[in-house]
């Protein structure tokens, strides 16, 4: 494993430099630079877990043959072109939701040289992708489907975004219209696409694959991306800052996250009062009391409970599944995000 990511990194570099030097533009000391940090500090710091599973998803499809050198590569560019994706969703979402820190350090935006200027930047890390993919994948058979892989998923989490972000407006006039099924809407939209379908399908169209037939594996991966997005939602209140590297702003942002869901559903009159009350507040006051009722309500009992069903159901749809290459690779996925804490 500890092989695997590092020659994964190595691919990053090759990437880097090969965009440092991109024809199309005329470089100069200063823009190199600048590109370069932007990329070492947006793009490689993460778990790396979505890139990684191009490669994994791939060596199972074919069966656990060992990759050619020249496979390995291509899997690993695919998998960087989805990390580049998580970078640009990333420094921009920060923007969005007014996030103070991410892996462990300031957010982009928040660098004093850098300000609004991470807006561009975010624009850059999305024509990137292109960029790489052109490189690499030009003469192959399957570039055009890869190319128009991206531009779905990229629509659908920009869609998914949007409707996150104009949902608390909504929110903010009657909080009782955040329901289970519009938070279902919301995450399955803006995270699962990209967390989840896109890494397994990225290896389906490098193995020849048409995407159409593969609508079953489609619905399990989105399944566990839901699960996924709630697991996030959770760890924004209840994960250890330290661990996930980000300070938790879901309550402040009046998000219609799963907890606040939850707790509308658990609610008495007068705990719903309290919500009321304090809920989508920037007072650290207003989020302790919120924080406090999380806690009475025992919303960690709701979501361990949540947890382990939800286990029970993706591995049973996975079993279900006719393919044991296929089964491998979602059980592969599942177990690492099973109970995770970051
Ligand atoms: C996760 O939401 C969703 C994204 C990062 C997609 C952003 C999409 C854009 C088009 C910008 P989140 O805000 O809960 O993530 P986190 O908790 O990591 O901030
Ligand atoms: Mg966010
Ligand atoms: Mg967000
Ligand atoms: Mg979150």
């Amino acid at each position: 494993m500890a092989d695997l990511k590092s020659n994964f990194l190595k691919v990053y570099s090759v990437l880097k430099s090969e965009l440092l030097e991109d024809p199309a533009f005329e470089w100069t000391d200063d823009s190199r630079q600048w590109v370069e940090r932007m990329l070492d500090y947006n793009v490689p710091g993460g778990k790396l877990n979505r890139g990684l599973s191009v490669i994994d998803s791939y060596k199972l499809l074919k069966e656990g043959k060992e990759l050619t050198e020249d496979e390995f590569f291509l899997a690993s560019a695919l998998g960087w072109c989805i990390e580049w994706l998580q970078a640009y969703f990333l420094v921009l979402d920060d923007i969005m939701d007014s996030s103070h820190t991410r892996r462990g350090q300031p957010c982009w935006f928040r660098l004093p040289k850098v300000g609004l200027i991470a807006t561009n930047d975010g624009v850059l890390l999305r024509n990137h992708i292109p960029r790489i993919l052109r490189n690499h994948f030009r003469n192959k058979r399957y570039y055009v489907d890869l190319l128009d892989l991206f531009n779905e998923v990229e629509f659908q989490t920009a869609s998914g975004q949007m409707i996150d972000l104009i949902t608390t407006i909504e929110g903010e006039k009657d909080l009782s219209k955040y329901t289970l099924s519009l938070h279902r809407r919301i995450v399955q939209y803006k995270t699962a696409y990209y967390s989840f379908y896109l890494s397994v399908a990225c290896a389906l169209v490098m193995s020849g694959e048409n995407l159409d037939k593969h609508t079953d594996v489609k619905n399990i991966l989105v399944e566990m991306g839901v699960y996924f997005q709630v697991q996030d939602d959770y760890l924004d209140c209840f994960g250890d800052p330290e661990t996930i590297g980000k300070i938790g702003t879901d309550i402040e942002d009046f998000k219609c996250s799963w907890l606040v869901v939850k707790a509308l559903e658990l609610s008495n009159k007068e705990q719903k009062k309290i919500l009321h009350e304090n809920y989508g507040k920037p007072d650290p006051a207003n989020v302790a009391k919120v924080k406090a009722l999380y806690k009475e309500l025992d919303l960690q009992g709701v979501f361990a409970e949540y947890e382990s069903k939800s286990y029970e159901k993706l591995t049973a749809s996975i079993e279900a599944h006719p393919s044991k290459a296929v089964q491998a690779v979602l059980k592969s996925f599942l177990g690492k995000i099973y109970k995770r804490q970051k």
